[in-house]
């Protein structure tokens, strides 16, 4: 029994290309699940180590002890309640561990955003520098990958006979008559032809423009590579939630649209009366992340102005001032822009114009889109999520009711919009801003006018909903809305459930 679990663990550890210290051995097989600590402490590391030790996997063993009770709830509920994500699922256990809000200071800092800090005009320089920065900054994630060791510039790859690894950005996709898929991936030095086969171990892979991906493959006597495999810069593999110590809770909306004439007025009078009541939930909630389009604006789209109900933006900004204002005090709002908001449309989106923050009391905090912030240490990643649109148009099988699909995408791809010249204008900054650079704790985004909680490699993903019922040009476009949701986070646990009004 024993030699057999040895010969597996050893054969484990062969897998996954990495050297098991004796002593580590050992340990491990006098634990009850000795691939267990191996598994989570090589899931905590960007890159595989050379040799794990002693001291690697007595750690991950103890954090397992501690973290197993708190993870776990959190992913199996976050599961249900996607499944279920139109009914209001708030289980007793999500309710008996509340903290009061009103009785500690809201820490809200923001980590990283494009306001003020704007630097393009447009030019073309402007955009050669944004591209190089996009793709040096993501083949940096991904020459880091154990898998891509070794890789060369597409240049010097295309005359090699052996096994070749290279890093491109996708210029252009198209599917072969045989249900084959070719990619042309460009880097500084050179562009190549990738043959990704149907029947290969990446078929499943959907690729975009413009995104940047590794490959390992051979080079066949046309030039052309036949892929391997695809490596993405991805995010680690699952580590637990990094919460805080005390039940306290954010909530997340986006896409309030206040102005227009299909504005919910009465489920956000259930919503305030709710978030002021003594309901322990209620109670625990600290902040209020606000995702982009708060108000519908003016102009956005053709003949916009027969669906208005107050057609002067900053009559809309100001009745929306008037609504936070009459949430109550415990509650800390942050609040990004969206493509209805009165910034420029292009991405990065700077924080709305003084102007209009002086129209609001000052317990909120104003940030960019996209914006990465934190509360109380709790990394959030905020975007509006405009991006999805174009997520949508290029890979079959995404819809609008499945943000989440998106979302994992986007992380996967470490990239927020990665497709240029689609719906989504982006500004060429010098640096990509729109890259995930930090590994948020919590991913949020809106536009879709869906809702959805769930996680991605220990990351919780929220889509955040509407105040707004469906607008004729939704109607024609066929999209459904699944309004005045409420998914709220507990920041202890990374347990997500969704509250509907
Ligand atoms: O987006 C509201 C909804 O409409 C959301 O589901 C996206 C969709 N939408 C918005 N603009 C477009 C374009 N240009 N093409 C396709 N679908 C779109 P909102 O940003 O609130 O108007
Ligand atoms: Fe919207
Ligand atoms: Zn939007």
């Amino acid at each position: 029994m024993c030699a057999r679990m040895r010969e597996e663990l050893l054969a484990f550890v062969s897998r996954r290309g990495t050297l098991l210290e004796p002593a580590a051995v050992e340990y491990l097989l006098s634990q009850q699940d000795p691939m267990g600590p191996l598994d989570r402490f090589l899931a905590s590391c960007s890159e595989v180590p050379f040799v794990v030790t002693l001291q690697d996997v007595v750690r991950a063993a103890d954090l397992g002890r501690n973290a197993a009770i708190r993870t776990r709830p959190a992913v199996s509920m976050s599961s249900a309640v996607q499944a279920a994500t139109v009914t209001l699922v708030m289980p007793a256990s999500f309710h008996r561990q509340g903290e009061t809000a009103s009785d500690h200071a809201p820490d809200v800092k923001i980590l990283r955003d494009i306001t003020g800090r704007s630097t393009c005009e447009g030019t073309i320089e402007d955009f050669t520098r944004y591209f190089r920065n996009r793709f040096q900054t993501l083949s940096r994630m991904l020459r880091s990958r154990r898998e891509l060791g070794g890789t060369q510039e597409i240049s010097k790859a295309r005359r090699s006979t052996r096994e070749v690894r290279f890093i491109g950005m996708v210029s252009d996709v198209r599917a072969t008559k045989n249900g084959h898929r070719i990619l042309e991936l460009e880097d500084e030095t050179d562009r190549i032809s990738v043959l990704v086969l149907a029947d290969s171990p990446s078929a499943a892979e959907t690729f975009v423009m413009d995104e940047v991906v590794g490959i390992v493959g051979k080079v066949n006597d046309r030039g052309l590579v036949i892929a391997e495999s695809v490596v993405r810069p991805d995010i680690p593999v699952t580590r637990p939630f990094r919460g805080i110590g005390e039940h306290l809770r954010a909530a997340f909306m986006s896409d309030v649209h206040v102005g227009s004439t299909t504005f919910l007025d009465e489920k956000w009078a259930k919503l305030t009366t709710w978030m002021s009541s003594d309901d322990e939930v209620a109670r625990s909630l600290r902040y209020l992340v606000v995702s982009g389009d708060v108000v519908d604006g003016i102009g956005v789209y053709p003949r916009q102005d027969e669906e208005l109900s107050i057609d002067d933006i900053y009559g809309q900004y100001e009745a929306l001032s008037k609504m936070m204002a009459g949430l109550p005090d415990h509650v800390s709002v942050v609040m990004i822009p969206g493509n209805h908001d009165a910034v420029r449309p292009a991405e990065p989106q700077p924080a709305l114009p003084a102007p209009i923050q002086k129209l609001f009391d000052s317990n909120i905090t104003f940030a960019g889109n996209p914006s990465l912030v934190s509360l109380d240490g709790v990394k959030v990643l905020a975007y509006h999520g405009r991006s999805m649109d174009d997520f949508v148009s290029a890979i079959p099988g995404m819809n609008y009711h499945r943000p989440l699909d998106a979302m994992r995408q986007m992380l996967k791809m470490r990239h927020l919009a990665p497709i240029y010249g689609g719906k989504t204008p982006i500004a060429p900054e010098a640096e990509d801003h729109l890259i995930v650079e930090d590994v948020p704790d919590i991913f949020v985004t809106g536009h879709v006018h869906s809702v959805g909680v769930d996680t991605y490699r220990g990351v919780v993903l929220v889509n955040s909903s509407t105040w707004q019922a469906q607008t004729p040009y939704q109607k024609m476009r066929n999209i459904e809305p699944l309004p005045a949701r409420l998914p709220i986070v507990d920041l202890a646990s990374g347990q997500a459930v969704i509250k509907e009004f």
